[in-house]
């Protein structure tokens, strides 16, 4: 049940296990890892998927003939480990071309340029079969408030995601966008801050039938958010294209944790919502388990192969015990006893107001006190969750 297998979709971006261990304040703690290799340590660990930016597989500025051997040498690995690239993105922030800004540099060269960065990606994207396409504007936002026009960017923003996705379904490519959000890090504020900022800003697009969004467990958390009401809302409007798993501890930098190294309890409740929230109680979400965390840098390779393996035993068994905790007649009783279930139906009788204004035992009979002293239940429920996930029951 914990071994992972090519049906349970894990992804993983290249970036991940390949990261070296450079941060702010240190030098590499890891020699760097051939692309070939860790898609053979990931196809061995049961994931079924690898992802990357462009410039993890192609260093930044390599000429087209040594680009055409690399990639060959990629779908080499692909094709023997039977590994698939569902997703694809672009590094818009590396470059110091990019300090201040890519898609939304004041500087319009720039902007250009970054918009031909991503087309030509989106083009190796499509040809590797990716389905979605990623945009994690890191660098699009600002430390100073006046040296950027704020709705200037947010004008060419949209123009550059309606042109990209106009762009996939002229040349036939069929991909499907996600935006990801981030509240600040690397820049001291970055545009679209929050799942429901990029939702809001969907909907001004050309494309927004095109477009979604993928929210990071440790993203939504920097900004103090609870990352499974965010993505429930994504859920609900349609927009949830793709997903990164990871942990963080509240508001800190970005700490890229293996999954469920964080807050566990909200991973608890954001597997259970993945794998039971669905209209159905089945599945909510039918796509990739992508991880975006980073081995820690204390660790040598041996714990990044063992960081990854956790992303995905740790997802495991919090399926299974969110199964036992679905299965749990107590729960059953418990979610009963708090009126869980009573939030499907319908506020309205009919569908109409004039029912409700007829309705004397609405309001003019209605005991609010009664209804005010009601017993919530709800710590009862949250101390099952909690024992669930201890292993301290079924
Ligand atoms: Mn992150």
């Amino acid at each position: 049940m914990t071994q992972p297998t090519r049906e349970d979709r894990f992804s993983f971006g290249l970036w991940t296990v390949g990261w070296n261990a450079r941060d702010p304040f240190g030098e590499a703690t890891r020699p760097p890892i051939d692309p070939v290799e860790s898609v053979h340590r990931l196809a061995e660990l049961g994931a079924y998927g690898v992802t990357f930016h462009d410039d993890d597989l192609i260093p930044f500025g390599t000429e087209s003939g040594e680009r055409d051997k690399i990639i060959e040498r990629f779908k080499g690995a692909l094709e023997e480990t039977g590994l698939v690239v569902p997703m694809a993105t672009t590094n818009l922030f590396t470059h110091p071309v990019f300090k201040e800004g890519a898609l939304t540099a004041n500087d319009r060269g720039v902007r250009r340029f970054a918009m031909r960065k991503v087309m030509r990606n989106m083009d190796l994207a499509a040809e590797l079969g990716a389905k979605t396409y990623v945009l994690w504007g890191g660098r699009e936002g600002a430390e100073v408030d006046g040296a950027k026009d704020l709705t200037a960017a947010l004008d060419r923003f949209r123009e550059s995601i309606d042109t990209l996705a106009q762009y996939s379904e002229d040349r036939g490519y069929g991909l499907r966008f996600a935006l990801e959000p981030k509240p600040n890090e690397p820049r001291g504020d970055i545009f679209l801050p929050t799942i429901g900022h990029a939702i809001a800003f969907i909907s001004t697009l050309e494309h927004a039938d095109l477009v979604g969004v993928n929210p990071e467990v440790g993203h939504e958390q920097m900004a103090g958010l609870n990352y499974t009401h965010g993505i429930a809302q994504a859920l609900w409007q349609g927009k949830l294209f793709h997903i990164d798993l990871n942990g963080q501890h509240g508001i800190k930098y970005d700490q890229d944790l293996v999954f469920g190294h964080g807050d566990v309890l909200s991973a608890f409740a954001t597997v259970d919502l993945l794998e039971h929230g669905g209209p159905n109680g089945g599945p909510a979400y039918d796509g990739p388990r992508h991880f975006d965390y980073k081995p820690l840098r204390t660790e040598d390779i041996t714990g990044v192969w063992e960081s990854a393996a956790a992303n995905m035993r740790t997802y495991l068994l919090l399926k299974e015990r969110a199964a036992a905790f679905r299965a749990d007649p107590e729960v059953q009783e418990a979610l009963a006893d708090a009126a869980v279930p009573e939030l499907a139906q319908p506020t309205l009788g009919d569908g109409s107001y004039e029912e409700l204004l007829a309705d004397r035992s609405a309001f003019e009979d209605f005991d609010a006190d009664a209804a005010g002293a009601r017993r919530g239940g709800q710590v009862r429920l949250s101390q099952l969750a909690v024992e669930h996930l201890l292993g301290a029951r079924g």
